[in-house]
């Protein structure tokens, strides 16, 4: 398995999607986009940090705006699983055996009400369904569709504080053999509030399977496939996420992956 991809590749990566991005916004400097990509100039921009895709961002349209949605023929035959397809870690098996009878998520941190929900619970909450495309890194594609509840319903739940800024999700799969460094994500506000921000627990109108994230994986449709983590256990709230394992906001992100993956 692939578990380290190297920053270079993540550079070819992201000037193919600004490539993307400024073709979308139908701009005129188009033709000579890919010779601009190369430049220095941008190179620079595009190894620093996830200012050139916020700006990109900016450019096409608020973050408010919703992420494209598909119709039912337009699913994918399959979708397939990345990274991690069945966590390496005895205590979430366990919770598998049972199809996540005795799991919880626990959500804490900058919350006035620190809770756990049981899948039940989640359930029971209002859903929302979302046939969208996943865009990975790697250069794959899926559209898939997703029933989940939107995460807003959750923070208004549990009471978010004024000094949180992020939700972290934490997971249960580690990306170490000897079972540590559990692969973790993190997202602001703005997006854990969109309406297409949902912790999702079906996939093509089944529940979801644990190559694909089970019980719980978050969507964010705005953003790239490393974004929605799968296997969560724990949201945390923080002001700041530098106190977290490499201090980058997430597993991808602290080998080197863009904070702000925009698509
Ligand atoms: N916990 C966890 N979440 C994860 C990953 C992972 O390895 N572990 N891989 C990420 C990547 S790179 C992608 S493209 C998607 C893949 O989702 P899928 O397995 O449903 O296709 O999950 C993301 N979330
Ligand atoms: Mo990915």
């Amino acid at each position: 398995m692939l578990k380290r991809r190297q920053a270079v590749t993540n550079q070819e990566d992201r000037r193919r999607f600004l490539i993307r991005v400024f073709a979308g916004a139908g701009t005129l400097f188009l033709a000579g986009c890919d010779q601009l990509s190369k430049s220095e100039w941008v190179q620079s921009l595009l190894s620093n940090d996830s200012r050139i895709s916020r700006f990109t961002h900016r450019l096409i349209g608020p973050r408010k705006a919703m992420a494209q949605e598909f119709s039912e023929a337009d699913l994918s035959p399959e979708f397939r699983s990345n990274g991690t397809s069945t966590p390496n870690n005895p205590a979430y098996q366990e919770l598998a055996k049972n199809d996540f009878k005795d799991w919880a998520l626990e959500v804490g941190g900058l919350v006035e009400k620190p809770q756990k929900f049981t899948l039940e619970q989640i359930r029971a909450l209002p859903s929302r369904t979302q046939i969208t495309r996943h865009d990975c890194v790697e250069g794959w594609s899926a559209i898939g569709k997703w029933k989940g509840t939107p995460l807003l319903e959750i923070l208004s739940i549990v009471g978010v504080k004024s000094n949180a800024k992020f939700l972290v999700f934490h997971c249960a799969d580690p990306m170490e053999d000897d079972g540590t460094n559990n692969y973790y994500e993190s997202i602001d506000l703005e997006d854990a509030f969109h309406p297409q921000t949902i912790l999702a627990y079906e996939l093509n109108d089944k529940t979801l399977p644990v190559p694909n994230g089970a019980p719980i994986r978050v969507r964010v449709e705005r953003q790239l496939g490393y974004k929605m983590a799968k296997y969560i256990m724990r949201i945390e709230l923080v002001d700041s996420f530098e106190h977290i394992a490499g201090g980058k906001g997430g597993y991808w992100e602290d080998q080197g992956y863009e904070w702000y993956a925009g698509i």
